[in-house]
């Protein structure tokens, strides 16, 4: 993937105080207007009837949070940038020492474009259409001669985990937890396959930005998208959320594990506000090279379809090395708030 590391990513973490402070008033407004009060529950985690990875469902609870209503755009991305001068991890070179024998010409600023494969061979891995594009970065979404000009309501992409914290950490917010996410996503629709029921495209009205057609290589673009979309051009969830599903993926601050944890056996002992696994569990041992942690990623995105990758679903979940930047990568934040409790 990204040719850099999670170190390195990780080393352009943290606004500044000032920064912070900056915020502030920002902040406040995003409260009131671009952030939805998800009050706490317990509800069915995973399912049972789809990926392996995604299984058992479980029982779990979540406090109260506030979430983005959407995900965040390129926008307000900017709005960032120019407050702080943050350089995104596909911006940067990566440093030699990080990759080991990795070949000289590949470590330059870039990150992952879809670039579908003209012939129909099938699906047969993620090399197949995903190319490390030279010049590929939030401005230059597909690549050196593009831009976000037309796209400033779209969801931001190329930003690895570290440029999605430090957007956090500025905005005075968090990342969601992966129990924190699929809560908001479901709206109370316990146990659908769907955010919005059981059916994909109810009516035959798509209610979210996934792809139709021969993955990777008919993109019919059925729900008016070939790409990403602005935030708002589907319905919003039963909870007022844009884009919970489709459109890009979003990370999460868990750490990945292959299944989720058995269900508990009594309804004293389920896991309230569970945090994934660990940064050890996380690794993938059997992927060349040097094993690397992942979180998780949620929500699917446009590049999900019937025929290769049925991950949009608020169940569905995907690890992801936190160096790692694409095409259809994006997050929304959480603020996490203490409320006071009755003591009468
Ligand atoms: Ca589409």
């Amino acid at each position: 993937m990204r040719a850099q590391s999670a170190a390195a990513c990780q080393a352009g973490l943290g606004g500044s105080a000032q920064e912070a402070g900056d915020t502030a008033a920002d902040t406040a407004a995003d409260m009131a207007g671009n952030m939805a009060w998800i009050a706490g529950g317990s509800f069915l985690m995973g399912s049972d009837r789809h990926y392996p990875e995604e299984a058992p469902a479980h029982p779990v609870s979540v406090d109260g949070f506030f979430i983005d209503i959407a995900p965040v755009t390129n926008r307000d991305f900017a709005r960032f940038v120019s407050a702080t001068g943050h350089v995104t991890l596909a911006e940067r070179p990566p440093r030699p020492e990080d990759y080991p024998g990795a070949d000289p010409d590949l470590l330059v600023p870039g990150s992952l474009v879809f670039a579908p494969p003209v012939e129909d061979g099938g699906p047969r891995g993620w090399r197949r259409w995903w190319r490390f594009t030279p010049g590929a970065d939030w401005r230059h979404p597909q690549g050196p001669d593009s831009s976000v000009d037309a796209r400033m309501d779209h969801p931001v992409v190329h930003v690895c985990h570290g440029d999605a914290l430090a957007y956090a950490r500025w905005a005075g917010k968090e990342l969601p937890s992966e129990a924190e996410w699929e809560f908001a996503a479901r709206a109370g629709l316990d146990g659908a396959d769907y955010a919005w029921g059981d059916e994909l495209a109810p009516g035959g009205v798509h209610r979210a930005n996934t792809w139709q057609g021969r993955f990777p290589v008919e993109n019919l673009a059925e729900d008016g998208h070939v790409g990403t979309s602005p935030v708002s051009a589907f319905p919003p969830n039963g909870f007022g959320l844009f884009d919970m599903i489709g459109n890009v993926w979003e990370w999460t601050d868990d750490w990945y594990r292959p299944r989720h944890r058995e269900r508990a056996g009594k309804p004293c002992c389920i896991p309230r506000n569970p945090r994934g696994g660990s940064a050890l569990e996380s690794l993938d041992l059997l992927a060349p090279g040097a094993a690397s942690p992942r979180k998780v990623l949620k929500g699917g995105s446009h590049l999900c379809a019937p025929s290769y990758c049925r991950r949009y679903r608020p169940a569905a979940r995907q690890p992801q090395t936190l160096d790692t930047a694409s095409a259809h990568i994006g997050f929304r934040c959480v603020r996490r708030v203490a409320l006071p409790t009755r003591t009468s």
